[in-house]
């Protein structure tokens, strides 16, 4: 298989599918990106894009004017079908794969013999074989991994080969990560090693489709874990009267420890939803990754609670929070614990909350219905109120300590230091 002679149909062009497509046509395939959203499709073929990712525009308006990459409505004929949509978590915290299942019942009828088929989305173990038993129902015509009949190698060769990428730094770790590529049969593996390696210089390691799958909920399982630490350790250090950020970079001076950094919670699309993929799968097994999740959650009251007590020592100051994205530097506010913070003190405290959040342009409804404005970081700072940091951004980071002079400080990334952490009793002391 040539670079120049491939096409290539990735279905789902968020914030995985569009940098992937970006970058594979931008290594001469041709790729034909497809969403079932007609606002997203138009975006792109006029060459914009509709998240925010470092470089993506750039990429993403050279392959659509070069026309290496086709936005559409629908799949259309290729020779590798990559499927890259959401897998999100019902109420009950199952993890739901309809969107998988639509995207293969999309596929199906383009499917030709020689076809492979790749599943990107975080999906629970057991997944790919299900794509696999849908396909071979849809297309009787064609066989499939395990539906061979006596041929030495099925017409469809399936696989699943999970993207790994960090949101900020996508368009480089697509490139250099290692990637693993789980096939259904070893042969589907090595086929799926060949097309990844035209586009990825990291190593690229055949396993099975199964393994593969748990590979990548355990990636982020053990991401959650270890922020879970740092967040219990934050409360125990707030507990017991110690600045929980000395504690863990003294600890970390240990070759042997490598602490991460408490925050408000951990939010995102992944590291809040995928280990609930693992408790599903095994719920009496899973009793660590369980509890980690619930620790990560249980911060973001913590910090609400914290916050509210703030409220109520300064009546006369205005609260400002300081970011609502899920992390620094995107845009993204799926599953972010900053937002939800800020959602329940509006709720309480409506047009005494104010928010500062150079990534958004506009409030999400819930937060402006409550009263909550967007402000500027130069008004924030010039109110001498009470500042939240929630999230952070770079934009924060660089405020010095004489800019935030006469603030009341509660920094739950960690990001202001020089400034004393306010404790209940000093809290109680100045009002
Ligand atoms: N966070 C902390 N403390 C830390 C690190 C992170 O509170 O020390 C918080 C962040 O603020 C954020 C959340 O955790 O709310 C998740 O952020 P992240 O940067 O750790 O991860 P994501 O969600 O952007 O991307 C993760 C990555 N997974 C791992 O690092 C194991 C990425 O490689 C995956 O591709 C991505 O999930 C995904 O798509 O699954």
């Amino acid at each position: 298989m040539r670079r120049n002679d491939i096409r290539v149909c990735v279905v789902g062009l968020g914030y995985i599918g569009l940098p992937t497509a970006a970058l594979i046509a931008s290594r001469g395939a041709t790729v034909i990106g497809v969403d079932i959203d007609p606002s997203v499709v138009a975006t792109i073929a006029d060459g914009r894009i509709h998240i925010a990712e470092a470089d993506l525009d750039g990429l993403v308006q050279k392959v659509v004017f070069s026309k290496k990459l086709l936005a559409r409505g629908e799949p259309e004929p290729a020779d590798v079908f990559m499927i890259a949509v959401p897998t999100p978590l019902s109420g009950n915290k199952k993890p739901v794969i309809d969107h998988v299942l639509a995207a293969a019942h999309s596929i199906a009828p383009h499917l030709a013999k020689g076809n492979l088929v790749i599943l990107e989305s975080t999906s629970p173990v057991g997944t790919t074989e299900q794509i696999c038993d849908l396909l071979a129902e849809l297309r009787p015509d064609l066989t499939f991994p395990g539906y061979e009949n006596g041929q030495a190698l099925p017409d469809i060769a399936i696989a699943y080969c999970p993207e790994r990428v960090l949101p900020g730094r996508i368009l480089i770790e697509l490139v250099q990560n290692d990637r693993c590529v789980g096939g259904l049969t070893p042969a589907c593996a090595a086929r799926a090693r060949h097309f990844y390696e035209l586009f990825v210089r990291g190593k690229c390691i055949e396993t099975s489709a199964r393994t593969a799958e748990m590979v990548k909920l355990t990636e982020n399982a053990f991401r959650d874990t270890n922020i879970a630490f740092a967040n219990e350790l934050s409360l125990i250090c707030d507990h017991v009267g110690i600045d929980a950020w000395e504690v863990i970079e003294l600890a970390n001076r240990h070759p042997r420890v490598d602490i991460l950094k408490p925050g408000p919670g951990v939010g995102g699309h992944c590291i809040a939803v995928d280990p609930w993929f693992i408790v599903d799968a095994a719920p009496h097994q899973a009793r660590l990754i369980r509890v980690s999740r619930e620790v990560n959650d249980g911060k973001a009251d913590y910090v609400f609670s914290r916050v509210r007590e703030l409220i109520e020592t300064y009546p006369e100051r205005n609260v400002t929070c300081l970011g609502i994205t899920f992390k620094a530097n995107v845009d993204d506010l799926r599953e972010s614990p900053a937002l939800e913070i800020v959602e329940r003190l509006a709720a309480d405290c409506g047009s005494r909350i104010q928010v500062v959040e150079p990534f958004v342009d506009e409030l999400p409804p819930l937060l402006a219905k409550h009263g909550a404005r967007k402000i500027e970081l130069e008004e924030a700072l010039d109110q001498s109120g009470i500042l939240v940091v929630l999230v952070d951004h770079d934009a924060f980071r660089r405020v010095g300590v004489e800019r935030r002079n006469g603030a009341i400080v509660y920094d739950t990334r960690g990001i202001w230091r020089h400034t004393p952490p306010v404790s209940r009793e000093s809290a109680a002391q100045l009002a």
